[in-house]
């Protein structure tokens, strides 16, 4: 059914605690945590708790949802006191745009510079 967990499914894996992450914050929707590979000095993942493969299906179903993990980038961004210069939210949405973990996710990437545009 759209949205329950997928077995094979690395980020659901995280949401029931089964893979451990450094988690900076959790609200009833979404979970954000650090990024196993950070690209930046403040690289966190927000992910729906709900499982969708990518942000457009994510909106497609639930859009609530979406506003739910913006926010929390925006908070996420707010605590680590990135804010001020400026940060980015990222979906990649699909291969060829890098993405490898089919549960929809926003990466927030900040304090550094940002070159635009993104490569
Ligand atoms: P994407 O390439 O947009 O699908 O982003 C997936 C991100 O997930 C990538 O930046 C690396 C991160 N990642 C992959 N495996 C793990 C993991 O086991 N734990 C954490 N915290 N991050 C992971």
């Amino acid at each position: 059914m759209a949205g329950e967990p997928q077995a094979d499914c690395l980020f659901c894996k995280i949401v029931a605690g089964e893979v451990p992450a450094t988690i900076v914050r959790e609200t009833e929707t979404v979970v954000a945590f650090r990024d196993i590979n950070p690209q930046a000095p403040t690289h966190v993942l927000v992910i729906p708790r709900a499982h969708y493969r990518d942000a457009a299906a994510l909106a497609a179903a639930e859009p609530q949802l979406v506003a739910d993990v913006v926010r929390e980038a925006g908070e996420v961004a707010a605590e680590e006191k990135v804010h001020g210069a400026g940060y980015r939210i990222v979906f990649n949405t699909g291969t060829g745009a890098g993405q490898t973990v089919f549960h929809a996710h926003a990466h927030l990437l900040g304090g550094r510079g940002l070159a635009w545009p993104p490569g």
